[in-house]
């Protein structure tokens, strides 16, 4: 990036910068979480906009001098509700956290029971983990997926409502590498009176391109993260439908935030443009295809996969038969310049600080124009680096190739071939 002003005035924080645009360009970065945006939104994202405060919404402000931020929030409210087909949007929650926190708040009153899928289980720290405010506030209960198949278990999720009675229940995962069959969700939810909110942070990006079934008509509220298959900048959206709009609204300005980030919201208005194109839909079909393909080669080569196989953007890897530790192959695969993630997989007797998992995707490398061949090829390199573990020259001839490998695939700076209407 020209980046002339900072190389001026903070020449260390700009070689730092340059430093981590080369470990992205010169790295297979399989954190599922991740991806690469366009130059478009990075230019959105560090624009004027960071220096105006906007407390409020579109034409109820607290500050003056909103003639253009009220024009940008409503263009991203309107591109978020045309993508997801949701009468509610709201833009301005600052990550995925917030935006969960503010559901609750919104929807339920402190002290209430939620239910969502365990940390361990591949759910999020704010689905009600103990760790999470969200267990302090609320009485949290936790449902799990099957130790056997790794698959969510709708009987157990029905008797674990009727027995407790939840306000809310959250659908939704981090490490879960099926579909999520919402249908299921919102049924029990409506048996036992409880809101149904589902997080789609992860996959709300194959949700727009109709790869995974979209939660938005079987939800009271969903919620998303901006910045993961959705390529965007990091941020929140909630969509809801419209008897919530004002509870949900109010959840969040005034009670939680203040001003919102109108640069980051600028940006995700880029983004959603982005992901209403034919290029996009594109992107997420390959994102899936390429998952499917690194999960059988992976198999092939010996690996175990938690449910077998995976359906999105996500593969959890169980290490178990390999006999390394998930800490152990993420540190010598980020060696070997694969950055990935350690993990717990469902029934671990090992500490997540050191879990049997290793979860792996394919977001970012396909963003770079992966294709299936090269799945076969970083899957070989996988088994190269868990067959020689403790062998460095090994994984030192792996972080060579995989560094070729990067070169022929550059960070690109545009997805979408011409501009669009919307
Ligand atoms: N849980 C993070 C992830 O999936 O990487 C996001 O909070």
């Amino acid at each position: 990036m020209k980046m002339t002003a900072l190389k001026m005035y903070d020449p260390q924080i700009y070689e730092l910068i340059n430093q981590e645009e080369a470990r992205q360009s010169g790295t297979l970065r399989m954190i599922p979480s991740e991806n690469y945006v366009s130059k478009a939104v990075m230019e959105a994202t560090g624009s004027c906009l960071t220096n105006k405060y906007a407390e409020g919404y579109p034409g109820k402000r607290y500050y003056e001098g909103q003639q253009v931020t009220d024009l940008i929030e409503t263009l991203a409210i309107e591109r978020g509700k045309k993508i997801f087909k949701a009468d509610h949007c709201n833009v301005q929650a600052y990550s995925g956290s917030v935006a969960n926190l503010a559901v609750y708040n919104g929807l339920i009153e402190p002290g209430d029971t939620l239910m969502g899928l365990s940390l361990t289980d591949g759910g999020h720290l704010t689905h009600g983990w103990k760790v999470s405010i969200t267990s302090r506030i609320y009485k949290s209960v936790s449902y799990k997926v099957r130790p056997d198949t790794g698959l969510l278990d709708f009987n157990e999720i029905e008797d674990l409502a009727k027995k407790h009675k939840p306000k809310l229940i959250i659908s939704g995962a981090t490490a879960y590498p099926r579909e999520i069959d919402f249908t299921k969700f919102e049924a029990i939810a409506k048996k036992v009176g409880a809101y149904h909110v589902s997080d789609i942070a992860h996959i709300s990006g194959l949700v727009v391109a109709g790869i995974h079934m979209s939660p938005v008509p079987y939800s009271d509220v969903v919620s998303t993260t901006t910045h993961k298959t959705l390529r965007g900048p990091r941020g929140g959206l909630l969509l809801s439908k419209q008897e919530h709009a004002d509870k949900i609204d109010k959840a969040i300005f005034p009670g939680q935030q203040g001003g919102p980030h109108m640069h980051t919201i600028t940006a995700i208005a880029v983004a959603l443009a982005e992901a209403d194109t034919p290029e996009f839909m594109a992107y997420a079909r390959q994102i899936v295809k390429n998952s499917k393909r690194l999960a059988s080669k992976l198999m092939e080569v010996g690996f175990n996969l938690v449910t077998g196989g995976t359906d999105n953007h996500l593969i959890l890897m169980d290490l178990r038969n390999r006999n390394i530790p998930g800490k152990k192959f993420a540190k010598a695969l980020d060696r070997a310049r694969i950055v990935t993630n350690y993990n717990t997989i469902p029934g671990d007797t090992a500490p997540p600080a050191n879990p049997s998992g290793l979860r792996i995707g394919t977001p970012a490398i396909t963003s770079r124009g992966m294709k299936e061949d090269q799945m076969d090829i970083i899957a070989g390199f996988m088994n190269r680096v868990a067959e020689n573990i403790d062998n460095e020259s090994v994984i030192e001839q792996v972080e060579k190739e995989a560094l070729m490998l990067c070169s022929m695939f550059p960070i690109p700076e545009h997805f979408i071939i011409q501009h669009r209407e919307n």
